[in-house]
């Protein structure tokens, strides 16, 4: 038939049997889809679970990281604040890993350089380090945020006051509160990037116990989960390091 019979007739009434014979077929197709959509299902909770996420799901999450680290800019930089912007509040937030007193004496940042080979380095050590001041908008994934005031030592030039340099060109820190059972772990590009700091004073005074006494990470570009509070041990590695949140479905890199 040519195109003009065809519209023509288009608003024909169609038979009873060729009505019948499109419900069906229209029935079918629906049929397939719901009984695929339902496999497609079964089979996706069916995967084994990878670093707290199902398998695909975690696959999707890795393809976007790639993305964004391919793309990631080494020197971009978090927004810093004028000091007086700073809260004096600070909220408290996450406990776990933490320990009610410590006793700094005994305190050592253990840094793991390779196997068998650890540093074991004072507070009174690292303060004597260069210190830089960070005022930034502390971002939780919870959904708050807190423009905030802290000092440390930058984490690159720790790295280098201590040489090491082989470590730098590893893909990731990995560190762990005293107790071992809060554990991140950092890309290396953003651990050196320069306002990613070892810190020990909150609003100029020493870090109070509940927010990481004597020693915490602050990490400007990412959210609050990387900023690990009362740190043990660091050590390097070219695998991603257990991250607490990561293995709890949580993005691994937490970049802002
Ligand atoms: N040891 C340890 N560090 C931690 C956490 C934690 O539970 N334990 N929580 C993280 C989270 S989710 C956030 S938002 C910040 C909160 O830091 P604050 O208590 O100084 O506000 O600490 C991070 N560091
Ligand atoms: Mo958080």
């Amino acid at each position: 038939m040519s195109g003009r019979d065809f519209f023509s007739k288009r608003t024909k009434e169609v038979s009873n049997t060729a009505y019948r014979k499109r419900m069906i077929f229209s029935f079918l197709i629906f049929t397939i889809l719901v009984i695929a959509g339902i496999f497609a299902w079964k089979w996706l909770n069916n995967q084994p679970g990878d670093q707290g996420a199902l398998k695909p799901l975690r696959k999707t999450l890795e393809v976007n990281e790639k993305l964004l680290t391919s793309t990631f800019d080494t020197s971009k930089k978090a927004k810093i604040f004028d000091v007086k912007d700073a809260v004096k509040n600070v909220r408290v937030n996450g406990l776990i890993g933490m320990e009610k007193t410590i006793d700094t004496s005994a305190w050592r940042l253990l840094v793991v350089r390779g196997e068998g080979d650890t540093l074991r380095i004072s507070l009174a050590e690292i303060e004597t380090l260069p210190k830089e001041d960070v005022v930034f908008d502390f971002k939780c994934i919870e959904g708050w945020s807190q423009v905030t005031h802290w000092a440390g030592v930058p984490l690159k030039a720790f790295m280098d006051h201590y040489h090491l340099f082989t470590q730098q060109t590893l893909s990731y820190i990995g560190l762990q509160s005293v107790d071992k059972k809060y554990y991140v772990g950092i890309d290396m590009p953003s651990a050196l990037q320069s306002q990613t700091i070892l810190c020990y004073e909150m609003n100029n005074k020493p870090l109070p116990m509940n927010q990481g006494y004597p020693l915490r990470l602050i990490i400007p570009v990412k959210y609050g989960i990387k900023h690990i509070k009362q740190i043990g041990t660091m050590y390097f590695s070219n695998v991603k390091p257990p991250d607490y949140w990561a293995e709890r479905g949580y993005d691994y890199y937490a970049g802002l």
